[in-house]
């Protein structure tokens, strides 16, 4: 792989990066997307599994989801994309990662400057009282799980319909604002508000790049596309940056 000469010119170790994730950087850690063939679980899609309308109507139905992936995440490991993005935060001091993963997988990495924009699935809420704990069961004793106030917990999760948290939207937008380089990674990019992060941060004068191993309705809009698998070209990738700054 060689990098553009626009894109070696911006890199130096002052560059503020910008890196947000999908579903496909944690394919190959055996994680499964959203969409696609993996995307299917039981005959349910996602959109109508993460809602609140599901969760209203079947709790069961929406915890027995959660408590299969969370299975699936307990067992898997950062694969070399992880590590790559892990990597990138300790050598560019102006680095941060927006994710719309809950599988935590960055975290487990390495990274640190992490918005996790979808929420944590290791987190679960009171549906009375709002409040948060951390919980590593798995597989759940008790599905639907619930608070010791007696009402159902839920994740800590943002479902479709829901608001993200005001204050990770707000650092977000920050980021995006400033960013020289933004790297989209394993995303199929329809989902909102993420959706629109890469088309604001271009606007702004971001070089953008993306690697997926598909097509998005992202992909016209970019200044470099990476096609193929994150945990193959992530590394790479991270390598010509650090040739960049000799
Ligand atoms: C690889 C790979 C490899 C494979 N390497 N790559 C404006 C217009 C229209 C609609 C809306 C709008 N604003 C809001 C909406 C409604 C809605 C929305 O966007 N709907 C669209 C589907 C149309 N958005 C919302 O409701 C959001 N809330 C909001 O905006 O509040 C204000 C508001 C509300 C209502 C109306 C208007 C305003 C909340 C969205 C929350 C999304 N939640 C979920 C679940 C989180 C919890 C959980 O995980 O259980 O988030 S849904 C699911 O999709 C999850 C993901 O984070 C998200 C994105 O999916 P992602 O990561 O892109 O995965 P995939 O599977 O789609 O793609 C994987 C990609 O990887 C593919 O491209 C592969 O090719 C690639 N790949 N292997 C690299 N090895």
């Amino acid at each position: 792989m060689e990098i553009p000469k626009d894109l070696r010119d911006r890199i130096n170790r002052e560059t503020r990066i910008v890196v947000i994730t999908g579903a496909g950087i944690s394919a190959e850690s055996g994680v499964p997307t959203f969409r696609g063939k993996d995307g299917l679980w039981r005959r349910f899609r996602a959109e109508e599994l993460a809602t609140p309308y599901a969760f209203k109507r079947d709790p069961k139905l929406v915890w027995e989801w959660y408590d299969w992936r969370r299975g699936i995440i307990a067992r898997a490991e950062p694969n070399p994309g992880h590590l790559a993005i892990a990597e990138m935060e300790m050598v560019f001091p102006n680095f941060h990662l927006i994710t719309q993963n809950v599988d935590g997988l960055h975290r487990r990495a390495g990274n640190q400057k992490v918005i996790e924009i979808h929420g944590n699935l290791w987190m679960l809420r009171c549906t009375r009282e709002g409040t948060v704990r951390e919980n590593y069961e798995v597989p759940l004793k008790e599905i639907p799980p619930r608070c010791q106030c007696g009402a159902l917990l839920r994740p800590h999760v943002v479902w479709f319909g829901e608001s993200l948290n005001p204050e990770d939207l707000k650092r977000s937008l920050a980021l995006l604002e400033r960013c020289e380089v933004l790297l989209v990674v394993g995303t199929s990019a329809v989902v909102q508000p993420v959706a629109s992060f890469p088309w604001m941060a271009k606007e702004k004068g971001a070089f953008l790049i993306e690697v997926n191993p598909e097509p998005t309705p992202l992909s016209p809009l970019v200044d470099l596309s990476l096609r193929g698998k994150a945990g193959e070209v992530l590394p790479e990738l991270l390598q010509e940056l650090k040739g960049a700054l000799d």
